[in-house]
Protein backbone atom coordinates (compact mmCIF):
# COMPACT_ATOMS: atom_id res chain seq x y z
CA UNK A 1 0.00 0.00 0.00
CA UNK A 2 1.03 3.56 -1.14
CA UNK A 3 -0.17 5.45 1.91
CA UNK A 4 0.74 9.01 0.52
CA UNK A 5 -1.08 7.67 -2.82
CA UNK A 6 -4.34 6.59 -0.99
CA UNK A 7 -4.30 9.99 1.70
CA UNK A 8 -3.97 12.08 -1.64
CA UNK A 9 -6.89 10.45 -3.11
CA UNK A 10 -8.93 10.26 -0.02
CA UNK A 11 -8.30 13.89 0.21
CA UNK A 12 -9.56 14.49 -3.46
CA UNK A 13 -12.95 12.75 -2.82
CA UNK A 14 -13.57 14.80 0.58
CA UNK A 15 -12.41 18.34 -1.37
CA UNK A 16 -14.61 17.53 -3.72
CA UNK A 17 -17.47 16.89 -1.96
CA UNK A 18 -17.05 20.05 0.69
CA UNK A 19 -16.51 22.22 -3.26
CA UNK A 20 -20.27 21.07 -3.61
CA UNK A 21 -21.91 21.41 0.01
CA UNK A 22 -20.48 25.07 0.67
CA UNK A 23 -22.64 28.04 -0.64
CA UNK A 24 -21.22 29.51 -3.48
CA UNK A 25 -18.72 32.13 -3.52
CA UNK A 26 -21.74 34.12 -5.82
CA UNK A 27 -23.95 33.70 -2.93
CA UNK A 28 -24.72 37.07 -0.86
CA UNK A 29 -23.03 38.26 1.37
CA UNK A 30 -20.13 37.12 -1.03
CA UNK A 31 -17.22 37.91 1.42
CA UNK A 32 -18.38 35.17 3.81
CA UNK A 33 -18.66 32.62 1.42
CA UNK A 34 -15.44 33.62 0.02
CA UNK A 35 -13.78 33.15 2.94
CA UNK A 36 -15.83 30.19 4.56
CA UNK A 37 -14.47 28.55 1.11
CA UNK A 38 -11.05 29.85 1.61
CA UNK A 39 -10.01 28.15 4.97
CA UNK A 40 -12.23 24.72 4.42
CA UNK A 41 -11.03 24.66 0.41
CA UNK A 42 -7.27 23.67 -0.89
CA UNK A 43 -5.53 22.47 2.50
CA UNK A 44 -5.29 20.21 4.69
CA UNK A 45 -4.95 16.53 5.27
CA UNK A 46 -8.58 15.73 5.50
CA UNK A 47 -7.67 13.53 7.99
CA UNK A 48 -10.81 13.51 10.30
CA UNK A 49 -13.11 12.60 6.98
CA UNK A 50 -10.64 9.82 6.15
CA UNK A 51 -11.04 8.59 9.61
CA UNK A 52 -14.91 8.62 9.44
CA UNK A 53 -14.63 7.49 5.71
CA UNK A 54 -12.77 4.14 7.34
CA UNK A 55 -14.60 3.16 10.39
CA UNK A 56 -17.62 2.54 8.36
CA UNK A 57 -15.80 0.16 5.67
CA UNK A 58 -14.66 -1.04 9.02
CA UNK A 59 -17.51 -2.38 10.49
CA UNK A 60 -19.01 -3.00 6.97
CA UNK A 61 -20.59 -0.01 5.96
CA UNK A 62 -21.03 1.67 2.42
CA UNK A 63 -18.14 4.70 3.02
CA UNK A 64 -20.69 7.17 0.32
CA UNK A 65 -23.36 7.05 3.13
CA UNK A 66 -20.80 8.99 5.65
CA UNK A 67 -19.92 11.88 3.06
CA UNK A 68 -22.05 14.00 4.57
CA UNK A 69 -20.93 13.50 7.89
CA UNK A 70 -17.60 14.00 6.76
CA UNK A 71 -17.97 16.85 5.57
CA UNK A 72 -19.48 18.73 8.29
CA UNK A 73 -16.56 17.51 10.66
CA UNK A 74 -14.54 18.71 8.35
CA UNK A 75 -16.27 22.15 7.81
CA UNK A 76 -16.41 22.27 11.76
CA UNK A 77 -12.23 21.37 12.10
CA UNK A 78 -12.14 24.25 9.82
CA UNK A 79 -13.63 26.42 11.83
CA UNK A 80 -11.71 25.77 15.03
CA UNK A 81 -8.71 26.36 13.49
CA UNK A 82 -9.67 29.79 12.26
CA UNK A 83 -10.47 30.31 15.62
CA UNK A 84 -7.52 29.52 16.92
CA UNK A 85 -5.48 31.38 14.75
CA UNK A 86 -7.41 34.82 15.69
CA UNK A 87 -4.94 37.51 17.66
CA UNK A 88 -7.52 36.78 20.65
CA UNK A 89 -6.48 32.71 20.45
CA UNK A 90 -2.72 31.75 19.13
CA UNK A 91 -2.53 35.25 17.28
CA UNK A 92 -1.17 32.84 13.75
CA UNK A 93 -0.47 34.40 10.47
CA UNK A 94 -0.06 31.20 8.56
CA UNK A 95 -1.98 27.80 8.14
CA UNK A 96 -2.23 24.97 5.48
CA UNK A 97 0.80 27.39 4.11
CA UNK A 98 -1.30 30.03 3.51
CA UNK A 99 -2.23 33.75 5.21
CA UNK A 100 -4.90 32.75 8.22
CA UNK A 101 -8.74 33.51 7.53
CA UNK A 102 -8.28 37.09 9.78
CA UNK A 103 -5.17 38.06 7.49
CA UNK A 104 -6.92 38.05 4.68
CA UNK A 105 -10.54 38.97 5.74
CA UNK A 106 -10.03 41.03 9.33
CA UNK A 107 -11.06 39.52 12.19
CA UNK A 108 -14.74 40.09 12.09
CA UNK A 109 -15.11 38.05 9.06
CA UNK A 110 -12.75 35.63 10.38
CA UNK A 111 -14.70 35.22 13.38
CA UNK A 112 -18.38 35.42 11.68
CA UNK A 113 -16.52 32.72 8.81
CA UNK A 114 -16.03 30.31 11.90
CA UNK A 115 -19.23 30.68 13.34
CA UNK A 116 -20.81 29.79 9.39
CA UNK A 117 -18.66 26.85 9.12
CA UNK A 118 -19.69 25.34 12.58
CA UNK A 119 -23.76 26.40 11.60
CA UNK A 120 -23.68 25.18 8.07
CA UNK A 121 -21.95 22.41 9.33
CA UNK A 122 -25.30 21.25 11.33
CA UNK A 123 -27.19 22.19 8.27
CA UNK A 124 -25.38 19.15 6.58
CA UNK A 125 -25.57 16.95 9.00
CA UNK A 126 -29.86 17.29 8.64
CA UNK A 127 -29.01 15.90 4.81
CA UNK A 128 -28.36 12.63 6.44
CA UNK A 129 -31.98 12.39 7.31
CA UNK A 130 -32.49 11.84 3.31
CA UNK A 131 -30.91 8.13 3.70
CA UNK A 132 -30.05 7.33 7.31
CA UNK A 133 -32.75 6.61 10.16
CA UNK A 134 -33.72 9.89 12.10
CA UNK A 135 -33.28 8.25 15.15
CA UNK A 136 -29.94 7.53 13.81
CA UNK A 137 -29.40 11.13 12.88
CA UNK A 138 -30.21 12.49 15.88
CA UNK A 139 -27.97 10.45 17.66
CA UNK A 140 -25.05 11.66 15.30
CA UNK A 141 -26.39 15.38 15.93
CA UNK A 142 -26.06 14.60 19.87
CA UNK A 143 -22.13 13.61 19.78
CA UNK A 144 -21.35 16.03 17.48
CA UNK A 145 -22.99 18.35 19.57
CA UNK A 146 -21.20 17.59 22.88
CA UNK A 147 -17.98 16.63 20.75
CA UNK A 148 -18.34 20.57 20.17
CA UNK A 149 -19.32 22.02 22.89
CA UNK A 150 -18.06 23.28 26.63
CA UNK A 151 -17.02 19.82 27.55
CA UNK A 152 -15.69 19.07 24.14
CA UNK A 153 -13.36 21.56 21.83
CA UNK A 154 -14.13 24.56 23.67
CA UNK A 155 -13.86 23.29 26.83
CA UNK A 156 -10.39 21.85 25.95
CA UNK A 157 -9.57 25.50 24.13
CA UNK A 158 -10.39 27.15 27.23
CA UNK A 159 -8.35 25.06 29.87
CA UNK A 160 -5.40 25.57 27.00
CA UNK A 161 -6.13 29.59 26.88
CA UNK A 162 -5.98 29.53 30.47
CA UNK A 163 -2.85 27.45 31.43
CA UNK A 164 -0.72 29.61 29.02
CA UNK A 165 2.45 30.76 30.54
CA UNK A 166 1.66 28.72 33.80
CA UNK A 167 3.13 24.64 34.23
CA UNK A 168 0.24 22.62 34.39
CA UNK A 169 -0.02 19.22 35.74
CA UNK A 170 -0.49 16.10 33.53
CA UNK A 171 -4.05 15.93 34.12
CA UNK A 172 -4.44 18.79 33.07
CA UNK A 173 -2.79 18.54 30.04
CA UNK A 174 -4.58 15.54 29.21
CA UNK A 175 -7.84 16.77 29.61
CA UNK A 176 -6.79 19.81 27.14
CA UNK A 177 -5.78 17.00 24.55
CA UNK A 178 -8.61 14.58 25.06
CA UNK A 179 -11.02 17.61 24.05
CA UNK A 180 -9.53 20.76 22.34
CA UNK A 181 -7.78 17.51 19.97
CA UNK A 182 -9.17 14.04 20.69
CA UNK A 183 -12.88 15.28 20.72
CA UNK A 184 -13.64 15.63 17.08
CA UNK A 185 -11.11 12.79 16.14
CA UNK A 186 -13.26 10.88 18.44
CA UNK A 187 -16.95 11.84 16.74
CA UNK A 188 -15.67 11.92 13.32
CA UNK A 189 -14.60 7.71 14.27
CA UNK A 190 -17.67 6.97 16.88
CA UNK A 191 -19.83 8.60 13.56
CA UNK A 192 -19.16 7.20 10.71
CA UNK A 193 -18.64 3.85 12.33
CA UNK A 194 -22.37 4.47 13.87
CA UNK A 195 -23.86 5.12 10.01
CA UNK A 196 -21.85 1.94 8.93
CA UNK A 197 -24.23 -0.08 11.32
CA UNK A 198 -21.50 -0.68 14.36
CA UNK A 199 -22.68 -3.30 16.97
CA UNK A 200 -22.49 -1.80 20.65
CA UNK A 201 -18.80 -4.27 20.65
CA UNK A 202 -17.43 -2.82 17.66
CA UNK A 203 -18.09 0.88 18.36
CA UNK A 204 -16.48 0.86 21.87
CA UNK A 205 -13.53 -0.92 19.80
CA UNK A 206 -13.63 2.39 17.11
CA UNK A 207 -13.72 4.45 20.79
CA UNK A 208 -10.50 3.22 21.81
CA UNK A 209 -8.87 3.32 18.59
CA UNK A 210 -10.13 7.05 18.36
CA UNK A 211 -9.35 7.96 22.14
CA UNK A 212 -5.19 6.62 21.90
CA UNK A 213 -5.36 8.13 18.25
CA UNK A 214 -6.12 11.45 19.66
CA UNK A 215 -3.77 11.53 22.25
CA UNK A 216 -0.95 10.50 19.86
CA UNK A 217 -1.85 12.96 17.34
CA UNK A 218 -1.67 15.77 19.50
CA UNK A 219 2.01 14.06 20.92
CA UNK A 220 3.05 13.86 17.26
CA UNK A 221 1.86 17.87 17.05
CA UNK A 222 3.40 18.77 19.76
CA UNK A 223 6.96 17.59 19.01
CA UNK A 224 6.56 18.23 14.99
CA UNK A 225 6.30 22.13 16.91
CA UNK A 226 9.76 21.66 18.37
CA UNK A 227 11.89 19.66 15.28
CA UNK A 228 9.45 19.77 12.13
CA UNK A 229 9.89 21.80 9.07
CA UNK A 230 7.26 25.00 8.59
CA UNK A 231 7.11 24.21 4.46
CA UNK A 232 6.12 20.69 5.16
CA UNK A 233 3.77 21.84 8.09
CA UNK A 234 2.60 25.30 6.59
CA UNK A 235 2.46 26.99 9.88
CA UNK A 236 5.30 28.28 12.14
CA UNK A 237 6.93 25.77 14.18
CA UNK A 238 8.14 26.73 17.72
CA UNK A 239 5.01 28.55 18.51
CA UNK A 240 4.56 26.32 21.94
CA UNK A 241 7.98 27.28 23.31
CA UNK A 242 7.47 31.44 22.55
CA UNK A 243 4.08 31.26 23.87
CA UNK A 244 5.29 28.91 27.11
CA UNK A 245 2.55 26.39 27.11
CA UNK A 246 3.32 23.02 28.51
CA UNK A 247 3.57 20.35 26.19
CA UNK A 248 4.32 16.19 26.02
CA UNK A 249 7.99 17.07 24.94
CA UNK A 250 8.34 19.58 27.79
CA UNK A 251 6.66 17.48 30.49
CA UNK A 252 8.45 14.34 29.15
CA UNK A 253 11.76 15.19 26.83
CA UNK A 254 11.31 14.43 23.44
CA UNK A 255 12.46 10.77 23.27
CA UNK A 256 10.36 9.78 26.14
CA UNK A 257 7.17 11.76 24.22
CA UNK A 258 8.03 9.70 21.26
CA UNK A 259 7.64 6.29 23.40
CA UNK A 260 3.75 7.47 24.88
CA UNK A 261 2.70 8.25 21.08
CA UNK A 262 3.72 4.74 20.48
CA UNK A 263 2.30 3.08 23.31
CA UNK A 264 -1.13 4.87 22.23
CA UNK A 265 -0.68 4.21 18.68
CA UNK A 266 -0.18 0.17 19.46
CA UNK A 267 -3.82 0.47 21.95
CA UNK A 268 -5.01 1.30 18.37
CA UNK A 269 -3.97 -1.86 17.07
CA UNK A 270 -4.93 -3.95 19.63
CA UNK A 271 -8.53 -2.39 19.40
CA UNK A 272 -8.95 -3.27 15.89
CA UNK A 273 -8.51 -6.79 16.14
CA UNK A 274 -12.08 -7.21 16.90
CA UNK A 275 -13.60 -5.07 14.22
CA UNK A 276 -15.42 -7.64 11.16
CA UNK A 277 -13.45 -6.32 7.86
CA UNK A 278 -9.96 -5.68 6.50
CA UNK A 279 -8.92 -2.67 8.30
CA UNK A 280 -5.75 -2.23 7.13
CA UNK A 281 -6.15 1.62 6.39
CA UNK A 282 -6.80 2.32 9.99
CA UNK A 283 -3.36 0.66 11.01
CA UNK A 284 -1.61 2.35 8.08
CA UNK A 285 -3.17 6.09 9.47
CA UNK A 286 -2.32 5.07 13.02
CA UNK A 287 1.16 4.04 11.62
CA UNK A 288 1.04 7.92 9.45
CA UNK A 289 0.43 9.62 13.06
CA UNK A 290 3.75 8.04 14.37
CA UNK A 291 5.67 9.22 11.37
CA UNK A 292 4.11 11.93 9.85
CA UNK A 293 6.10 15.31 8.97
CA UNK A 294 3.01 17.58 8.23
C1 LIG B 1 -14.89 28.96 19.78
C2 LIG B 1 -13.18 30.84 19.91
C3 LIG B 1 -13.50 29.41 19.72
C4 LIG B 1 -12.51 28.58 19.47
C5 LIG B 1 -12.68 27.18 19.27
C6 LIG B 1 -11.78 24.45 19.62
C7 LIG B 1 -10.92 25.49 19.05
C8 LIG B 1 -11.35 26.84 18.82
C9 LIG B 1 -9.69 25.28 18.70
C10 LIG B 1 -9.00 24.02 18.81
C11 LIG B 1 -8.38 23.82 17.46
C12 LIG B 1 -7.03 23.22 17.48
C13 LIG B 1 -5.92 24.03 16.96
C14 LIG B 1 -6.85 21.96 17.88
C15 LIG B 1 -5.57 21.30 17.80
C16 LIG B 1 -5.74 20.16 16.88
C17 LIG B 1 -4.76 20.13 15.77
C18 LIG B 1 -3.48 19.47 16.01
C19 LIG B 1 -5.11 20.66 14.60
C20 LIG B 1 -4.36 20.49 13.34
O1 LIG B 1 -4.95 19.37 12.70
P1 LIG B 1 -4.40 18.77 11.34
O2 LIG B 1 -2.92 18.57 11.43
O3 LIG B 1 -4.69 19.97 10.33
O4 LIG B 1 -5.22 17.59 11.00
P2 LIG B 1 -4.97 19.93 8.76
O5 LIG B 1 -4.53 21.29 8.29
O6 LIG B 1 -4.19 18.82 8.12
O7 LIG B 1 -6.45 19.76 8.62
Amino acid sequence: MNLEKYLKEKAEIIERALVDRLPSENTVPHVIHQAMRYSCLGGGKRLRAILALEACSAVGGNPETVLDFACAIEMIHAYSLIHDDLPAMDDDDYRRGKLTNHKVYGEGIAVLAGDALLTHAFEILTYMSKYLDAEMVVQIIKEVSEACGSQGLIGGQVVDLKSEGENIDLNTLEYIYQNKTGKLILVALRGGAIIGGATAQQLAAVTLYGENFGLAFQITDDILDVVGDTSKLGKEVGADLRRQKSTYPSLFGLTKAREIAKNCISQCEKALVVLPKRNDYLHALARFVLEREY
